[in-house]
């Protein structure tokens, strides 16, 4: 047996169960019901998320890839020597690991992710990969402030944002996390940032609707937690997955739908459904790069490179402060 010994720090700046509680009672009883799409990345959450980016009809992953292969070497002539690479959402760390083969001098690497198990699983698989590299895993929610004061800089600190995850977050919340990240960051220092593109409706729908139904396992396991975590009740068979291009929001929304009238217990409270009414569970918007830009000037970055793919389906772009 080839047992690793890898030197993964875990820091962990949240209380998780609280917060899911206090939301997740709170969305509920908003008219129309809403939950933060974050609460979907429990494990099972983050491992059926690692599905869809396989699936055919989510071109979204696989295209992203595509750009970061072919342009990594040209990214990375931008981070300098000893940079601190901070990257949020890590999940499976397939992404980063282009950067990291095209940069050897790292002073460290920083996933961050709000799903501990999974980090602390990935960050040790990493670290194991790249055993020179030192690695300090930090569960937090990145759409609060977190503190990187304790990291001392050597060169610059780069945060690389792939997935547009940035698209989960309404626009006024965008703007916001800009500026949080600016305070976090110093003039120089760089932030790496995928975006999913507005496109042609329907290609937009069929990525949120697979033939599969992964999409459908993703949204209703949200309700599985809340059932365990959170002792409800929730029958899975009486809701569905129900998501569509909202064109003039430029939004992917993704719903649970209620199949009937019910009423529905989380920890003793009655939630009442009716049937048609939904859960909002996820908004996923669309950019161009012109309003991408604009945007980020607006919040004090300036736009160095933006790189796609030949379809400008997605893009990539390098931001300093
Ligand atoms: C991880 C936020 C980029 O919005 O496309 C995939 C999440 N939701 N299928 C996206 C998601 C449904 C995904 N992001």
């Amino acid at each position: 047996m080839n047992v690793q010994k890898t030197s993964v720090k875990l820091l962990d700046v949240q209380s998780n169960t609280e917060n899911f509680r206090l939301e997740v009672l709170t969305g509920l009883n908003k008219e129309p019901k809403q939950l933060d799409s974050k609460w979907l990345y429990d494990e099972k959450g983050s491992s059926l998320f690692e599905k869809i980016t396989t699936l055919p009809e989510y071109y979204l992953t696989r295209t992203e890839l595509l750009i970061l292969r072919r342009y990594a070497k040209e990214m990375v002539s931008f981070f300098g020597e000893r940079a601190i690479l901070i990257d949020l959402g890590s999940g499976s760390s397939e992404k980063v690991k282009i950067l990291l083969d095209e940069v050897p001098d790292l002073s460290a690497y920083i996933p961050v992710d709000i799903s501990k198990e999974f980090l602390k699983e990935s960050a040790t698989a990493l670290a194991s990969e790249y055993p020179s590299l030192k690695v300090t895993a930090v569960c937090a929610d990145y759409t609060k402030l977190f503190d990187l004061s304790s990291f001392n800089q050597e060169g610059k600190m780069i945060v690389f944002f792939p997935g547009s995850t940035i698209g989960n977050f309404e626009p006024s919340h965008a703007e916001a996390f800009f500026k949080r990240i600016s305070k976090m960051l110093t003039k120089g220092d760089g932030l790496l940032i995928g975006i999913d593109m507005k496109k042609d409706p329907s290609i937009l729908n069929r990525a949120y609707n697979d033939s599969f139904g992964i999409t459908a396992a993703f949204n209703l396991n949200v309700l599985a937690r809340i059932n365990r975590e959170l002792q409800a009740d929730f029958q899975l068979h009486q809701f569905e997955h129900y998501a569509y291009y909202n064109e003039k929001h430029e939004r992917i929304e993704m719903h649970i739908q209620s199949l009937v009238d019910q009423v529905v217990t989380i920890d003793r409270m009655p939630i009442l459904f009716k049937k048609g009414e939904t859960i909002h569970t996820e908004n996923s918007y669309k950019y161009d790069v012109t309003t991408f830009k604009t945007m980020v000037e607006k919040n004090g970055f300036k736009t160095e490179k933006v790189w796609t793919d030949p379809d400008s389906f997605f893009s990539v772009h390098y931001l300093t402060l």
